[in-house]
């Protein structure tokens, strides 16, 4: 079998080797996500926000042919910089791999390294769902599949008001994965904290997320869990104030024959635009509120497997 081209950050690597609790962040969100400079800046704020938190941050991303977990700053920027750099997910994974292409991971395969890399946390914005229309342009992100395979537990502000959020929970019941609302009891919808949709399943705590990360796994099944963490109140956007400017975005992106995996990042860009910055500034804010929360989870498992092997 071919080896697998992984390549660990000295930083991953020691983390690793001292069994110290690690968080996967995915690189899509700085390619395709967030303009520049925001997003290198972010990327830098989200690494440090995980450190401050006590644990590692390993940032993924394929560089000329190698899966990096953990990037150099120096490769942050070239990313952050970079454009027309591809969209990776499941599918395109390999032949990326395989070419020696380059390539920003979304959360799927993400999880896909994460799970290689030995990473059981990865904090993110938000998750791909079912798109708004799905009925007729079948636009449903390999995200979900992806929860439903990895055995990782994703952070995220919950799915994007930009998504049908009936059907993204429909499809996630469907598939199995756990979708756990933090701290209340309905969805958080990004931008906003609250979708009005009630959320499968509710825990207020990093020990509690971590002991169902780890029974899952001892359950035998596969796939992760999907975290949905609120915005903090302050930097939240209204569901009131947000819902014209969505519709406008998807209208114009339908008229313009937008498809496949330019959708998200078009709508993202609109919506930013159309909201005079403010969008980003919730995504940033959230980002961080993700990654603190992804590390105390991190460190819960760690400790919990811990205390394990010690009573064993
Ligand atoms: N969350 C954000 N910004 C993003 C994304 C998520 O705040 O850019 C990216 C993630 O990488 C996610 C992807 O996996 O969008 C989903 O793309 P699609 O809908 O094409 O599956
Ligand atoms: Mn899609």
């Amino acid at each position: 079998m071919t080896t697998l081209p992984l390549v660990f950050s000295p930083e991953v690597a020691a983390a690793r080797r001292d069994g110290q609790p690690l968080v996967a962040l995915e690189s899509t969100i700085i390619t395709h996500g967030m303009p520049w400079p925001q997003n290198l800046d972010t990327a830098r704020a989200v690494e440090a926000e995980v450190r401050a938190s006590g644990a590692v941050p390993a940032t993924i991303a394929v560089i000329a042919g190698k899966l990096h977990v953990g990037l150099s700053d120096a490769a942050l920027e070239a990313l952050a910089r970079a454009e027309n750099v591809a969209k990776l997910s499941r599918a395109d994974f390999a032949v990326c791999l395989a070419t020696g292409g380059t390539g920003a991971t979304t959360v799927a395969a993400t999880m896909i390294a994460a799970r290689l890399a030995g990473i059981e946390v990865f904090a993110t914005g938000g998750v791909g769902g079912v798109h708004k229309g799905a009925e007729h342009s079948f636009d449903i992100s390999a995200d979900l599949q992806e929860l439903a395979a990895s055995p990782v537990t994703v952070v995220a502000a919950g799915a994007k008001a930009i998504l049908d959020l009936p059907k993204t929970l429909e499809v996630l019941e469907t598939l199995g994965v756990p979708v756990i609302a933090f701290g209340q009891d309905t969805l958080p919808a990004f931008w906003s904290r609250d979708s009005g949709l009630r959320a499968p399943l509710r825990l207020d705590s990093a020990a509690e997320i971590a002991a169902a990360h780890r029974m899952r796994a001892a359950l035998g099944l596969p796939g992760g869990q999907l975290v949905a963490n609120p915005v903090p109140v302050e930097d939240e956007i209204a569901p009131r104030t947000l819902a014209p400017i969505i519709a406008r975005a998807q209208n114009e992106a339908e008229a313009q024959g937008i498809a496949a995996k330019a959708v998200t990042p078009f709508l993202l860009n609109r919506i930013f635009e159309l909201t005079e910055g403010q969008s980003l500034a919730t995504n940033i804010a959230l980002v961080l509120n993700n990654a603190r929360l992804a590390a105390a989870i991190a460190t819960e498992i760690a400790a919990q497997s811990r205390n394990t092997r010690q009573s064993a």
